[in-house]
């Protein structure tokens, strides 16, 4: 597992590097979500990739980018998944974006999930790695080596509100429930970046992020492998709570195709306790 964190550190400067210097303009394929796919996702993930090649613990990448499995070492043991830019289109507008690694020991499915990291590309590079039975661990880029910063807990109870979806098409009931929290003085917090969302919320103590599904995606948008579950697992491991819209644990989650997406809710235990109460679950 060591080596796995040391290659996610090694590609987190690669990538760094790319959003700094690289062209920002479109590829000509499509990702496997039909989404027109950015130079910088594409280059993305052949860093990810170039990068876990030797690394023989790994068995399979799957990549937010690719359709299917990528076999690597036979003998490997874990499968990395990975969105490799999470939330590119906010490069060009200068908005912070990140990448996402769930690792999966066996077949891919949350309960199969034995760490994950997600690294933040904003003013400043960071990485957050978590593994069974610990908090998550913050690391800072400081003249290019990554340090130590403290580990990660969640309050019972937080501030902030960060809502995704497109809102004309929410339910009543998530309205009347998102509608609610800002009238006990929550604050919008929502950039549309899951990874600097989601960070935003672990590192200021609190709060809810959610992605519920919508008239147009009821299934919500965010990947379960390469987005849902690791967060999950990081939430879940700082105190926090991680639930779909049926109140099942996203880390129950078992997705029957790669790109599978779930409805989500992410957040300390009130908030998570409060969206139960409201969707009645
Ligand atoms: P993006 O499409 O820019 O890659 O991964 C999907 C994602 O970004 C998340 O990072 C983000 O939280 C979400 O989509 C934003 O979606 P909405 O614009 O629909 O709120």
């Amino acid at each position: 597992m060591h080596t796995i964190f040391e290659t996610i550190k090694t590609v987190a400067f690669e990538i760094d590097n790319a959003i700094k210097t690289e062209d920002l303009g479109y590829s000509e394929s499509e990702n496997s979500s039909g989404e027109d796919q950015l130079k910088l996702d594409v280059q993305s993930d052949l860093i990810i990739e170039k990068a876990f090649a030797p690394v023989s613990v790994v068995k399979n990448l799957v990549s937010e980018e690719k359709e299917g499995v990528l076999e690597l070492n036979a003998e490997g043991k874990y499968t990395i998944c990975y969105d490799p830019l999470d939330g590119s289109s906010l490069v060009d507008v200068n908005l912070s974006v990140g990448s996402i690694f769930g690792i999966y020991e066996g077949e891919l499915k949350g309960v199969n999930l034995v760490a994950s990291a997600y690294v933040v590309y904003g003013p400043r590079v960071e990485l957050v790695i978590a593994q069974k039975n610990q908090k998550p661990m913050l690391y800072r880029a400081i003249n290019h080596t990554f340090k130590e910063i403290g580990e990660i807990s969640i309050n019972e109870k937080g501030k902030l509100n960060a809502p995704g979806g497109t809102q004309q098409n929410w339910s009543s009931i998530h309205k009347n429930f998102i509608d609610g929290l800002f009238l006990q003085g929550y604050r919008l917090r929502y950039s549309g970046g899951m990874v600097p969302d989601l960070h935003q919320i672990l590192l200021k103590g609190g709060g809810l992020f959610s992605y519920p599904g919508t008239s147009d995606k009821p299934e919500g948008k965010l990947r379960q492998l390469f987005e849902v579950i690791p967060f999950a697992f990081m939430y879940e491991q700082a105190g926090g709570q991680a639930i779909n819209d049926k109140g099942l644990r996203l880390m129950e989650l078992i997705p029957r195709h790669p790109h599978d997406t779930s409805p989500c809710f992410f957040g300390s235990n009130y908030e998570i306790e409060a969206m139960k109460k409201a969707y009645g679950i």
